[in-house]
C-alpha cells in the first residue's frame, strides 16, 4: 500500500492515543488489518468495543449493522465511526423492517404469531434485532445458532429465522434434527411470502429468502472439484453457505472456529476452505506448513466490506484528529433498548 498513507495512519493513531479504538473484522483487506486494534468477527467486535468504555472513537473497520451494533452496546458518549457509509451488507439489506412486519401481521391474521419466536442473525440491522427484542425473540451468531434455536423452542413452537436462510436451515437440519420438510422458505417479495396458509401453519422453521452474496457462491460441484484434486483434503465451510455445500464438507463453523481449526491442524495438511477471501488469504500466508486453498475458483471477496480501504481510513483518522466526527454511526435511543435486549439474551444463553 501507499507509504505515504501508511505514515498518516500511523500518525493519526499516534496524536489519538487511546482516545480511538480501531476494530477491523476478519473480512477487512491487509492495508486496514494493519492498523485494527483487535480483529474479529463481528460478535467479537462487539464484546471489544463494549469493553473500552474509556475510547471516544470506536473506529469500526467492517459493515454497517456491526457498526451498529457496536453503538448499542457502548456507552452514550462513545461515538462509533464507519470510514466508509457504503460498506454495508447486502445479507442484512435482505431484511427491512416493514417487510418483516408485514410477515409478522400475516403470522398474526393466521394465529400463529403467538406461538412463532423470531430469531435473527447478528447479520442484520438494527431495526431487525428492534423488532425481534420487542417480540420476545433472541439474536444468533454462527457459533450460538444452535443454543438461540433450543432457547426459542422452548418457548414456542415454531421459529421465524432472519435473514439468512442458509444458517437457519443448516442449523434446523444438520444440528437439530429437523427436516427439511420442516422449514418453509418466506419470500418477503410475495404476497404471505409466497407460502399458503397450511405451509405456514405447519412449518417448524419459517426461513427469510436472505443470502450472504459471498457464501452463497460456493457449490457442491466446487466440493466435489477440490476433492477429486486432493482426496486428502480437508473442507471447512462457514454455515452461511447453501446447504448440500455445508452437507458435503467436512467441517462447518463460525470464522473464529476456521481460525482456530487452521492453528490446531497438522502440519503438511491440505485445506480448501469456504469464507472470504482476504481472511483465507491471510490463513494461507499465516500457515505455510499447511497447504491451505480457496474453495472457490473466481475471485470472492465481500465487496461491501471491500469498500473500507486505507485512504478511507486515513481520512477517518486524520478528521477525528481535526476534532470532527466523521460518518457517526447512532441508533435511536428505542431501537436501541429493544434489540440490546435481543442481544442480552444471546449473551445469557446457556
Ligand atoms: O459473513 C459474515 O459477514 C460474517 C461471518 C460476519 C461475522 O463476523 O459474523
Ligand atoms: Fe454481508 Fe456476506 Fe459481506 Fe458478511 S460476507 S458482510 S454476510 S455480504
Amino acid at each position: 500500500s501507499d507509504p505515504g498513507l501508511v505514515e498518516r495512519a500511523r500518525a493519526a493513531k499516534a496524536a489519538l492515543g487511546d482516545r480511538v479504538f480501531v476494530l477491523g473484522h476478519h473480512y477487512q483487506r491487509d492495508e486496514v488489518i494493519e492498523f485494527a486494534d483487535v480483529t474479529g468477527d463481528s460478535f467479537k467486535l462487539a464484546q471489544q468495543a463494549a469493553a473500552r468504555p474509556d475510547a471516544e472513537f470506536i473506529v469500526f473497520c467492517g459493515v454497517h449493522f456491526m457498526a451498529e451494533s457496536a453503538d448499542i452496546l457502548t456507552t452514550p458518549d462513545q461515538q462509533v465511526v464507519l470510514p466508509d457509509l457504503a460498506a454495508g451488507c447486502s445479507m442484512a439489506d435482505m431484511a427491512v423492517l416493514g417487510q418483516v412486519e408485514d410477515c409478522w401481521d400475516a403470522l398474526v391474521e393466521l394465529g400463529i404469531a403467538g406461538t412463532t419466536v423470531p430469531v435473527t442473525y447478528m447479520n442484520s440491522s438494527a431495526d431487525i434485532k428492534g423488532f425481534v427484542g420487542r417480540n420476545g425473540g433472541v439474536v444468533c451468531t454462527s457459533s450460538n445458532a444452535k443454543r438461540a434455536l433450543d432457547w426459542a423452542f422452548e418457548r414456542g413452537e415454531k421459529v421465524l429465522f432472519l435473514p439468512d436462510q442458509h444458517l437457519g436451515r443448516n442449523t434446523a437440519v444438520l444440528e437439530m434434527g429437523l427436516t427439511l420438510d420442516d422449514c418453509v422458505l418466506y419470500d418477503p417479495h410475495k404476497k404471505n411470502g409466497g407460502l399458503t396458509a397450511e405451509q405456514l401453519t405447519n412449518a417448524k422453521m419459517i426461513l427469510w429468502r436472505g443470502h450472504c452474496s459471498v457464501h452463497g457462491r460456493f457449490t457442491l460441484e466446487n466440493v466435489q472439484e477440490v476433492r477429486r484434486q486432493r482426496p486428502d483434503v480437508n473442507v471447512l465451510v462457514h454455515p452461511e453457505c447453501r446447504h448440500e455445500v455445508v452437507q458435503a464438507a467436512d467441517y462447518v463453523g463460525s470464522t473464529e472456529y476456521i481460525i482456530r481449526a487452521l492453528d490446531a491442524a497438522e502440519p503438511g495438511s491440505s485445506w480448501a476452505i469456504g469464507t472470504e477471501l482476504n481472511l483465507v488469504r491471510r490463513l494461507a500466508n499465516a500457515h505455510p506448513d499447511k497447504e491451505v486453498m480457496f474453495l472457490e475458483k473466481t475471485v470472492c471477496y465481500c465487496s461491501t466490506m471491500n469498500r473500507i480501504d486505507l485512504p478511507h481510513l486515513v481520512w477517518s483518522l486524520e478528521e477525528l484528529v481535526a476534532g470532527r466526527v466523521p460518518n457517526q454511526i447512532t441508533v435511536d435511543a428505542d431501537t436501541s433498548r429493544h434489540a440490546r435486549t435481543a442481544l442480552d439474551r444471546m449473551l445469557a444463553l446457556p
